[in-house]
């Protein structure tokens, strides 16, 4: 293995000719120091001060993150509607039509109720139930991500999350309340309890319950590292989804690709965060060169120019060279990309192979920024290679399920024996009592 940098935007990692379980690619593959323990003591601060000291607090903090001075952290009852009233046509039809497709995906992912019989008079159901409140954060930082709303919201809503809070960090710019696109979106969905809380602070009020927010059950949303730290630390008090924290694209592609959508796509994500990651895997060496002339070429007509050089120059991104699409599988599924992308030949075939990813892209007309918006997936998903271990936002990360055993004198009696035995075999005798009792 070797790297270079040559001055190009992207650093090489060269894998060819490592040969099958002689490297352990995750340990190689380019990946961000989101170093979640570093932020603890910084973070711990914050939800100790939430919960010692309330809104009290959180105005505090409001006022020394966001720079704003507040009086109440609840935006207005009506202040929703007011925005959605003042919102441009065009973004209304946008956000209609993104809550459109989301629904029907959501819908038909909705898992129905399971019934085993297991013989005469024996029988579990898993029972799939709605949490009842949930806290959804939405990000503002470097942008108000207002399609961040509709991909919360509209799964809890069709799960039958009964009680929907909504916190994002308050804008200077807007008087110190949420973005007012968030809030417009909050609208067109029918949430009108918001917050305008952002970072730690917000995980830590949706936890505790604070001031006029009751406590949720689970909290859920992308977030900056304070966020995805809050929710490390709380998780237990509350249930939260993956750990979403700086985005990643990690695209898998042959000579068959399209440079110029290649490296749009790899700016898509970097325009993010200057910590997002882009990441090209490829056994193509004329691609890398292509792909990297076309980021010369298309990164001077971007707006926010100095953030995605910094991402795409940072030590998370960088092309990984493999001997073919075989070992590139291997390495995307090590690597365990937020997005990722298959520009090949035969994609839907590599795509089906690939077992680590929060979202899959196939084929060179499903760039991650269809899904960010208007694809009907969802776009807050596992990031810093947990997509190995959790999945993204659906229905059923509002869902939780529940056993339900229904045995009766004949089904118990049919497995009375069984269950006496392994309960000697702990040394719990008391457990096969309960159930010799009911045949005595
Ligand atoms: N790519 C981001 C989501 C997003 N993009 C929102 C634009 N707006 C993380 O999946
Ligand atoms: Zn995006």
């Amino acid at each position: 293995m070797s790297s270079s940098a040559s001055g190009a935007l992207l650093r090489r990692i060269d894998l060819r000719g490592a040969t099958p379980g002689s490297l352990d690619y995750r340990a190689v593959v380019p990946r961000a120091d989101f170093d979640v323990e570093a932020a603890v003591p910084a973070v711990h601060a914050i939800t100790e001060a939430v919960r010692e000291r309330g809104v009290e607090a959180i105005l505090e903090l409001g006022a020394r993150f966001d720079g704003v001075e507040l009086d109440d952290i609840r935006v207005p009852e009506g202040a929703t509607q007011r925005a959605l009233a003042e919102l441009d046509p065009a973004i209304r039809a946008g956000l209609d039509e993104s809550i459109a497709r989301l629904r029907k995906t959501s819908a038909a992912e909705l898992e129905a109720d399971v019934v085993t019989d297991l013989g005469p008079g024996a029988r579990v159901t898993h029972r799939k139930v709605a949490v009842d409140r949930v806290g959804l954060y939405v990000p503002g930082g470097l942008a108000p991500l207002v399609s961040s709303v509709l991909m919360n919201v509209v799964p809890a809503q069709v799960a039958g999350v009964g009680s929907i809070a909504l916190a994002s960090p308050p804008q200077k710019e807007f008087g110190g309340s949420v973005h007012p696109t968030i809030l417009a979106a909050c609208a067109l969905l029918g949430v009108d309890e918001v917050y305008a809380v952002g970072g730690a602070q917000a995980v830590a009020m949706f936890a505790y319950g604070t001031g006029p927010c009751r406590k949720v059950d689970l909290v859920t949303g992308p977030g900056n590292i304070y966020v995805v730290t809050a929710k490390r630390l709380l998780r237990g008090l509350v249930g939260i989804d993956s750990e979403a924290g700086p985005t990643e694209i990690a695209i898998l592609a042959d000579d068959s690709a399209d440079p110029a959508f290649v490296a749009a796509d790899l700016i898509s994500q970097a325009e993010h965060d200057p910590l997002a990651a882009a990441v090209l895997v490829t056994p193509s060496t004329t691609l890398a060169d292509d792909v990297e002339a076309e980021l010369e070429k298309q990164i001077g007509a971007t707006k926010h120019i100095e953030r995605i050089r910094t991402a795409l120059t940072g030590e998370q991104s960088g092309v990984v060279l493999v001997d073919d699409l075989e070992q590139g599988v291997a390495v995307v599924d090590a690597y365990a990309a937020e997005h990722l992308e298959i520009q090949t030949v035969d994609a839907a075939a590599w795509a089906a192979r690939v077992r680590n990813a929060g979202a899959i892209f196939v084929g060179g007309f499903a760039p991650v920024s269809l899904g960010d918006y208007c694809a009907g997936s969802n776009h807050v998903l596992p990031t810093g290679g947990c997509a190995c271990h959790s999945s993204g936002l659906s229905v059923r990360a509002f869902t939780k399920s529940v056993h339900v055993v229904e045995y009766d004198r004949q089904g118990l009696d049919d497995v009375a024996d069984h269950v006496v035995t392994l309960a000697e075999a702990e040394d719990l005798p008391g457990h096969g009592a309960a159930v010799k009792v009911r045949f005595s």
